[in-house]
């Protein structure tokens, strides 16, 4: 069978395209899982941003796949749509298939008529994605697919859910990046891939969508297969890899073992991108920052969350950020931080700010921390994903002030506090933010001087976008920029000119753009 995999344009504020473009491991472990006689082609659309139209356009004429995967999180939703009435218009027989974050958590709102899907696959797709693609070759009932919601009719099937697989036993076989068409994955000017070396996590932060994805659970790959994985990404021209984990700093033992597996392997020369806890890093010290050095690692995403305890209770993310003494307990932020920094690591600080309960001193004191302390700001707002406590919380006290899904990018404040606007919080984010991404861009050069000075102007022209040389000039308040680079935003956010057959009027201006 011919099979076209898409993963959604849409970028975030943080990973601006300019600088990074990184594949969607889902598709290629996907790909990796179905029979070998089908033809895949996954196409990462981030790559072709500014041409999402005629790519996909292209890729069915070149393609014609009988069946087409999206991969779709919640502010890709609308996206999503436009590109399905796309595919629909030039191929009205070709199937369509969703996954991932959003259809998996909010799949009622995947199954309207007018939307012309198929089927959603709910959870981890790979042997469910196999069995569909088994079921629709041989024609028999998809009925019997664990994990599969499809339509029968006009009606709409729901399957029982899929157990998390248990990828200890070899069950899911390596990703199959062969199967990618489109080319220019980037960190920095450094070819850019991502692998998987667990799977799951067994905390309950009240703003992850992970427990309602998969249950608390926590699976390993075994390290030989991590290896072979992360050669290939190498051998492919890797030279910079995500390790894409949902928290591989839970077993802290393992990680070391990996990052020794990576030395012996001669595969430390790689840089690699990982997220963990605070707490164990903070706990394991010297020994775990030094190896995680040896074996190759530049930037570690740090969860801090927040730096303030009454937050962290509110985010359910206290346990993981803070260590027992006899004092009681202490945030590990800041030991984390220094111990990473001491060995020459560079921290991405993820960040929350806008819980309900904070006030303009608690935003500030976590922006400072952020100032003071990390090198890539990844700062965001308390964002309703599906099917998250978070979610459960703000609606039930009625703070979502924003139910446009397109407009949860983390980065855009979309709910109500106790003591100040979501805009508020959002603008002294943003105001924050920009002067301490500028900051890290020598320690950017010294890495990678070529695509710093070449993409310079690109970067700093994202960083400030909706500042001119009246706001330089001190002509224009601050609040002038950010109300325009707001309206850049949305606009930004048209990734395509098709109609959204679920938004009416938003169909309409699409439409105009198109003609
Ligand atoms: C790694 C990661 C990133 C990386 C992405 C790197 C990359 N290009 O892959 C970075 C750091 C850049 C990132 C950024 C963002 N992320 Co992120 N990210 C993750 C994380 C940790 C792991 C995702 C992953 O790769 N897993 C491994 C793959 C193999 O598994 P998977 O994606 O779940 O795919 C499986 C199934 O979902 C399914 N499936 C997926 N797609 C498809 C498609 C089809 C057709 C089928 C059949 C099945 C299927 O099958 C797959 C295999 O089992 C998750 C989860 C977590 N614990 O936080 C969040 C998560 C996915 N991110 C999330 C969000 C919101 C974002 C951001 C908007 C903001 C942010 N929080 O950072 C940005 C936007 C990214 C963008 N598009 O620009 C949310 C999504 C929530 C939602 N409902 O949409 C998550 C769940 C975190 C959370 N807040 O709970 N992210
Ligand atoms: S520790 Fe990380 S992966 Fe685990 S629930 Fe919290 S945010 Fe999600």
């Amino acid at each position: 069978m011919q099979i076209l995999l898409l993963s959604m344009p849409d970028s975030f504020e943080h990973t601006p395209t300019v600088a990074v473009r990184m594949p969607n491991g889902a598709l290629a472990s996907l790909a990796g899982n179905l029979d070998p006689h089908h033809d895949v082609a996954i196409a990462d659309l981030v790559l072709a941003q500014a041409s999402v139209r005629t790519t996909v356009e292209r890729l069915m004429h070149d393609v014609a796949p009988e069946l087409v995967g999206l991969s779709v999180m919640t502010f890709q939703r609308s996206t999503a749509r436009r590109i399905i009435a796309l595919i629909r218009s030039i191929a009205p027989s070709t199937r369509v298939v969703v996954g991932g974050y959003d259809p998996s958590l909010a799949p009622d709102v995947w199954t309207h008529p007018d939307l012309g899907i198929d089927a959603i696959v709910r959870g981890e797709g790979e042997l469910t994605f196999r069995e569909l693609v088994r079921a629709m070759e041989h024609g028999t009932p998809l009925s019997a697919i664990p994990g599969l919601w499809y339509r029968d009719g006009t009606a709409f099937r729901r399957n029982p859910g899929r157990p998390v697989a248990a990828v200890e036993d070899g069950g899911i076989a390596r990703p199959n990046r062969a199967a990618r068409v489109l080319s220019g994955y980037t960190m920095l000017g450094r070819q850019v891939d991502v692998v998987e070396t667990s799977r799951g996590c067994t905390f309950d932060c009240s703003f992850c969508s992970i427990i309602e994805m998969r249950g608390r659970n926590f699976f390993r790959f075994p390290i030989a297969r991590v290896i072979d994985d992360i050669r290939d990404a190498r051998d492919r021209g890797a030279r910079s890899i995500f390790l894409v984990d949902d928290n591989i700093t839970l077993d802290v033992d393992r990680f070391e073992s990996l990052c020794h597996a990576i030395i012996e392997a001669g595969l430390h020369r790689i840089d690699y991108l990982v997220q963990g806890m605070t707490a164990p890093i903070a706990s394991r010290g010297d020994a775990l920052a030094a190896l995680m050095r040896r074996a190759g690692f530049r930037y570690v995403f740090l969860g801090i969350e927040n730096v303030l305890d009454e937050d962290l209770v509110f985010l359910k993310a206290r346990a993981k950020n803070s260590r027992l003494n006899a004092a009681g307990r202490t945030n590990t932020s800041l030991a984390a931080v220094d111990v990473l920094h001491r060995h020459g690591l560079l921290v991405v600080g993820g960040l929350i700010v806008g819980s309900p309960g904070d006030r303009r001193e608690s935003v500030s004191a976590n922006l400072e921390f952020a100032r003071r302390h990390v090198d890539w700001p990844y700062i965001q707002h308390p964002t309703p994903y599906p099917g998250t406590p978070m979610t459960r919380d703000f609606e039930q006290r009625g703070l979502v002030v924003n139910s446009r899904p397109d407009e949860y990018d983390g980065t855009t404040a979309v709910t109500r506090g106790e003591h100040l606007e979501p805009e508020e919080v959002e603008f002294m984010r943003w105001k924050a933010e920009r002067w301490m991404k500028v900051r890290h861009m020598p320690t950017a050069f010294r890495h990678d001087p070529w695509f710093v000075m070449r993409h310079a102007p690109g970067m700093l022209a994202h960083t400030f976008r909706g500042t001119t040389w009246r706001s330089i000039v001190g002509l224009e308040e601050d609040r002038d920029v950010f109300q325009r680079y707001r309206a850049i935003r949305r606009r930004e956010r048209q990734y395509l000119d098709w109609p959204d057959p679920l938004a009416p009027a938003e169909s309409a201006s699409a439409l105009q753009l198109a003609q």
